[in-house]
């Protein structure tokens, strides 16, 4: 294995608090809309909840050694805001708060540098209740939120992501319904997305006010989207889908506008009637990074009867051969990371993370009792190399952070899609390292020697930030 990567590059894990925490009831955590969706017949596989999840509120000592035997430099997580404000709004839990600053600390004695995220989709219930990102005045309650957690952890964490995601919180979740609240509507879904980036741009402010030494920005899912043929339609459909997952919020971060195309194309189906006078350039605050999420690479064609962007995504069932899909059906080869890296990078001058890559396979524990998921090592490997080459074409990536390590609650899919480097048996909670986890180990091991020191690796050392 020879893939060397730059000085100081962080070779990460990433999770988020509702798909491994559990104890769901305890120490005062609140319900979030997740527990709620959860409960409806139907929306979620199996009926699986993330009530217990990985257990890693209760294991989470023996799942950070896990992630420092790995070797690794860097682990990404989610605070979960029901933990912290149980009611979404008033009183404080100081005991959510005391566990995040023990997970910090206990990264940090390992040698581990802790990523934070601020939403990964746990919104306290009692604010859906009142609308959740539809209503404004989520906003107000998430910066409200976000006070708290810098005050508690703004002096040992490193590096912030505001959200993860807003395509699939602000249209997953209320335009395709596939994930909490479950709504499907498009004014509901561009709302949501507009509270969500303007979210993030104000907490963008308060990290800078509160955390000054802290570097933050925003993480985007980027799909690479392609025309299933030369035809006009399918042409047309595909920038459309392009401009509804990947345009519509990396514009409105990079540039503090809405792309004119799909600002028109939305104009002649609903008021854009949330957008207010200054909105815009709040979300256009400056970042030190932009996080990728990469994971698919899509064909669409033009379809009349779609009703929102008359737009189809083709089943990658139709064009790859069976071994070449995950387990969940979907086009995951390599290139359309190297893509998105570079195509990202041709839009913005800031240093990326790969914030989130993986994949589920149909994983199973052999009689010897080991994971041989020969192919996430060959996913793996084909994804690093792909960022490698990105990086030698001149493409400023900072680090890359696996998703995941532990298999954990896939959202709508449940338990029935497993991402991890470790393998849970969520009978009895057992972890066993997978076959991909000893490869990522031996990646990093495998690096040149200024990468791996006695010292704590520190995200962004040696790289000065490039604040525009
Ligand atoms: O599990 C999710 C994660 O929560 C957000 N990004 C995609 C992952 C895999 O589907």
């Amino acid at each position: 294995m020879s893939m060397h990567f730059p000085p100081g590059f962080h070779f990460g894990v990433a999770t988020s608090a509702y798909q491994i925490e559990g104890a769901a009831d305890e120490d005062g955590r609140g319900p979030s809309m997740w527990d709620t969706f959860c409960s409806v017949p139907g929306a979620v596989t199996h009926g699986d909840t993330g009530a217990i999840a990985c257990d890693h509120y209760h294991r989470t000592d023996e799942d950070m050694d896990l992630a420092a035997g790995l070797g690794l430099t860097a682990y990404r997580f989610s605070v979960g805001w029901p933990r912290i404000v149980p009611d979404g709004t008033g009183s404080v839990n100081q005991k959510g708060l005391d566990y995040y600053r023990r997970l910090v600390d206990g990264l940090r004695a390992r040698g581990v540098e802790p990523m934070a995220t601020l939403y990964h989709w746990d919104l306290p219930q009692p604010l859906q209740d009142a609308g959740g990102w539809v209503n404004r005045d989520t906003v107000a309650h998430f910066c409200d939120y976000v006070q708290l957690v810098l005050d508690s952890l703004g002096d040992v964490v490193p590096v912030w992501v505001t959200m993860n995601e807003p395509f699939c919180s602000g249209m997953i979740g209320h335009l395709q319904a596939r994930h909490a609240p479950g709504v499907a509507d498009l004014h509901s879904a561009l709302a949501a997305s507009h509270h969500l980036l303007l979210a993030h741009g104000l907490a963008m402010g308060m990290i800078r006010d509160r955390a000054p030494q802290a570097r933050a920005g925003i993480t985007h899912l980027l799909s690479d989207i392609h025309a299933a043929s030369d035809s006009g339609a399918d042409q047309a459909a595909a920038r459309r889908l392009d401009g509804y997952e990947n345009r519509w919020f990396l514009d409105a971060v990079l540039r503090g506008s809405y792309p004119a195309d799909m600002l028109d194309w939305y104009q002649r189906q609903v008021p854009l009637d949330f957008i207010r006078d200054g909105d815009m350039e709040i979300m256009a605050a400056p970042a030190d990074f932009m996080g990728v999420n990469y994971y698919e690479t899509k064909r669409v064609a033009g379809d009349p009867d779609e009703p929102f962007h008359q737009a189809r995504v083709i089943p990658a069932a139709h064009y790859l051969d069976a071994a070449e899909l995950t387990a969940n059906g979907i086009d995951a080869r390599p290139a359309g990371l190297g893509r998105i890296l570079r195509r990202v990078h041709e839009v913005t001058p800031l240093p990326l993370y790969i914030t989130e890559n993986g994949a589920a396979y149909h994983d199973y524990v052999d009689p010897e009792g080991g994971v041989d998921d020969v192919e996430r090592v060959a996913y793996l490997t084909a994804h690093f190399g792909e960022t490698l080459a990105a990086i030698r074409a001149g493409v400023d990536v900072r680090g890359y952070f696996v998703w995941s390590l532990l298999d954990n609650f896939e959202w709508a899919d449940g338990y029935s899609r497993r991402f991890g480097l470790v393998w849970v048996d969520f009978g009895t909670q057992a972890r066993i390292p997978k076959a991909s986890a000893r490869w990522y180990a031996q990646l990093i091991t495998d690096q040149p020697a200024q990468l791996i020191t006695d010292q704590p690796a520190q995200l962004f050392a040696d790289q000065p930030a490039q604040r525009p």
